[in-house]
Formats: structure tokens, sequence, C-alpha cells
């Protein structure tokens, strides 16, 4: 469905950098009047108008607005279908200050361009057949990734990988639709039997791929959202060194001395592409200090949030009872255990501690030593070494939901088949499957669901 009307309001415009200064801000305006409005506030320097640029060029120039220069600019001009939304677009790009930026805009908007709403241009996109869904919903994953496993995700599902994956399954799920409705309308013809154990085959292995699909959507999660991770340990284990060899910087203060770190100290780090919400925090013990007791009651709060802990022992010396109590008092979540100062001689006991934590590393937080150790103990841990970086992954709500739908109706027709119910009823529950895959990809889908998707996205994108 092309959107072009015929007023000025049909071409849109919007500043489609960030809202802070830098080298460039581009002012992006797509729609059938695009060139039209553009040459009303771009004056070229070598007198080469927008409209008679072919797609895929630039001219450098200046903008204008009401007679008056307002920046230098380089004018790149796209022609419709092949364009990011599909339709005729024109990007300034001037010097990227706010008020710059701004001003850029408002010429354009002056000139007869209409806002863009929140993701206006990839809603276009999408309407204009250039992306599907989750290929949309892919772009604002991308924007917002924060670790390298979550952007390779966001790249794979921009590529299509996830629209693959899902395409094949409701090809799957479509022949033997249409073999089941061949069958049910000429039983007496030459139609070969759907056979129930052929039918059964196929709708397991359907529901084993969006089953691990949802795994996949779990792990993701992880790695797109980050993990509250909590380093924890009795003093002078050296939990604030962890803390700053994983920042790369000196954010906690170390010392010799126990009982160093009173607050928690957070930072945001990628520990084997996957995003920690680290809190360093003080060193559990018994004390008698009042300052430090509030620390302490700070830490041990902390560990209760704690979606992953670090608990960190000192190698070169024996277990202590702190370091029992400790392990004690952990929460039951995933815990690596992190058996520092590895360049000392060692005196703790590490098959006890083996027994206890099925995740261990030995490191050296001094010298850095063994921290890949503890990054492929993280990803082993949290599976996220398990996710299809390449071929795709479920990764917003809207797409997991649909995806829970699809393995719901598909169950349903395992049970009816295994029931020995008629094939009718098989039918209806292959169909509401291919219903929610369709969904998902947006092939077929409410425009309450495409608002929502597109109502998440900035304005400019
Ligand atoms: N040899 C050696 N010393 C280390 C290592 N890691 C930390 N240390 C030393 O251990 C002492 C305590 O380190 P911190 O990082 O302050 O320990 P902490 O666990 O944060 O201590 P509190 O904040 O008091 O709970 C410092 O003197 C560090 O230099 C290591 O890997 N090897
Ligand atoms: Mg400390």
């Amino acid at each position: 469905m092309m959107i072009g009307t015929n007023n000025m309001g049909g071409t849109i415009a919007a500043i489609s950098t960030g809202q802070a200064p830098g080298g460039i801000g581009v002012v992006r305006i797509s729609g059938p009047h695009a060139f039209e409005i553009g040459e009303k506030v771009f004056c070229p320097a070598y007198g080469r108008h927008l409209r008679d640029l072919p797609g895929y060029t630039a001219a450098f120039g200046k903008i204008q607005r009401n007679g008056k220069k307002v920046d230098d600019c380089v004018a790149l001009v796209f022609r419709g279908p092949k364009s990011y939304t599909g339709e005729d677009v024109v990007e300034f790009s001037c010097h990227g200050g706010l008020y710059l930026t701004r001003q850029v805009l408002h010429a354009v908007l002056d000139a007869g361009a209409k806002l863009a709403g929140p993701g206006e241009f990839t809603r276009r996109a999408f309407l204009n057949g250039k992306m599907d869904l989750t290929q949309s919903e892919a772009v604002m994953a991308l924007i917002g990734a924060e670790g390298s496993r979550a952007a390779s995700l966001a790249c794979a599902a921009e590529g299509g990988a996830l629209t693959s994956k899902i395409e094949s399954l409701a090809h799957r799920l479509e022949d033997l639709l249409a073999h089941l409705a061949a069958w049910a309308d000429f039983p007496e013809e030459d139609v070969e039997e759907v056979a129930s154990d052929k039918v059964e085959e196929i709708l397991k292995n359907c529901d084993s791929a969006i089953t691990r699909l949802l795994a996949g959507f779990e792990k993701g999660k992880l790695v797109r959202e980050g993990i509250r991770t909590v380093i924890a340990g009795r003093p002078n284990v050296g939990k604030s060194t962890l803390m700053n060899l994983l920042v790369g910087g000196e954010r906690s203060i170390v010392t010799p001395y126990a009982g160093t770190t009173r607050d928690v100290v957070e930072e945001k780090v990628s520990l084997a592409g996957v995003p920690l919400l680290l809190a360093d925090t003080a060193g559990i013990r018994d004390s008698s200090d009042p300052i430090e007791e509030i620390g302490i009651a700070a830490s041990r709060r902390r560990l209760e949030m704690a979606q992953l802990v670090l608990v960190i022992f000192d190698g070169s010396q024996e277990l202590m009872r702190e370091d029992e109590e400790l392990m004690d008092s952990l929460p039951s979540v995933p815990v690596i255990a992190v058996v520092n100062k590895s360049d000392l001689d060692q005196r703790i006991d590490l098959k006890f501690l083996k027994r206890r934590f099925p995740s261990l590393v030995l490191i050296s937080a001094k010298g850095g030593e063994g921290l890949e150790k503890l990054e492929e103990a993280l990803s082993d841990l949290l599976g996220t070494a398990e996710l299809d970086l390449v071929g795709g992954e479920l990764f917003t709500d809207r797409q997991h939901s649909a995806a829970l739908a699809a393995e719901k109706a598909l169950r349903e027709g395992l049970e009816a088949l295994s029931l020995e119910m008629p094939l009718d009823a098989v039918t209806v529950c292959v169909e509401d499957a291919l219903g929610a895959l369709y969904e998902l990809t947006g092939q077929r889908v409410s425009d309450e669901i495409v608002d929502k998707v597109f109502d998440q996205f900035c304005v400019g994108k």
C-alpha cells in the first residue's frame, strides 16, 4: 500500500540524528513532495537542482530560511522506491548543532512538510513493503543495543533472518493445510490420505522449532536488557580490583585494608558481549563499625535483588567463616565463584569449592589473568553462547506472545491427533498456529498492533 497523498502533508520531515551536538546533523524528508519541499529551502552551490539529481547522489549548497542562510549543507537524494521508506527522500546533512538542525527542520516544515511522528519513516518502509514487522522492530533493537550480542541479534533480524525462520515454519504449515483441505474436500478422489503420523511429525517439528525460539527469547532478553550483577565476598578478597578490571578504569577504591568499600559502586560493563549492571559492594563480615555496618546491610540488600552473583574468594588464604556464611546466604540465582589472587601461592580448598559451585574460575584481578575464563563461564552459565546470532531469534514481547500463541495452537493440534479427533479439528489448530505466525511477521496484523510497534520508536527513525 503506497501512502502518497496529493497534499504536502503526505510528506514528512524530522531530525534523524541524536538530540545532542555532533559533527553532522541530518534532517530527513520523505514523501511525494520531498524534492519540491527540499528545493524551497536548499540553494545548490553549483546550480544542480534536487529534482534533476539521480537517486543516491549528493549536492553541496546551503539551507535558507526567510531568505537568510541557516547553514551549509550536503543534500542526498533517494528516489522511491529505492529509498529507506520506499518514497522519494531528501536528507540534509548540516553541522550537527542542536539549534542549527532545528532551524533546518523549521525551514522544511515552513516549506510544507509535516513533522514526522515516532517511527513514521520506518512505518512507511513497512507499509511500502520494504521490510516486515520483525525487521522494523530490529531497527529499534539495533539502535538500542548495548552489547555485541544484542547488536548481532538485531543485525541478523534486520537482515531478515528471523523472518526467514518464521516463513519456513509457515510454509510447512501451509503445505500441511493444503493437503488436509484437499483430502477433506475430495476424499474419494486420488488425493493421498493424510497419514496422522505424518501430520504428527510435521506438527512436532514445528512445535520444537518454536520452543527453541521461545528459549532463545529468554536468553536474548539477558543480552538486550543487561543483568543486575553483584560482586560479593568477604573484605579484602579483591572485589573492587575485579570491578576496576571489568570497567577498565579506577572506578572503585582499592587498598590493602579490609573494609575499604563502604557504599555500593555501580557501573555498566559489557562482558562476553553481555551488558552487566555491575555492583561492587562492601565486604560482608561481622563489624562493630556503624558506618561499615550500613555498607554491609546495603550489600545484603543488593544480593537479594541480583540476577547474577560473582562471589569472590581469596585463593591465597584458607576459607574463612565469613566465606562460608556468605555461601550459605547466596540468593537462588546463577552464581559464578571467582577464586582471586591466582598469582599468589594457593591455600584455598579448591576441591570443596568446585563441588559447591559448578561454575568456578581462577583469576588474578590485579594482573588481569583469567578474564577470558570468566567470560566463558558467563556465556555458559547464561546460555548466551547458544544464541543463534546469525540465524535469528525472537527479540520483542510482541513476537514472543505471537510465538507462544503458535506453540499453544500446535500443541492443541497434537492433542486433537492423540485423541483421534477428526482431522477438521486439527485443521483449525493449524490455521490458528499459522495465523499467529503471520501476525509475528506482520503479514496479517491489526492496525492496533502496528501502532503499538511504531509508537515505541523515536521521532526521526
Ligand atoms: N596479589 C594480588 N593481590 C590482589 C589481587 N586482587 C586484589 N588484590 C589486592 O587485595 C587487596 C584488596 O583489594 P580490594 O579490591 O580493595 O578488595 P575488596 O574485596 O574490594 O575489599 P573491601 O572493599 O575491603 O571489601 C588490595 O591490596 C589489592 O591490591 C590479585 O589478583 N592478586
Ligand atoms: Mg572494595
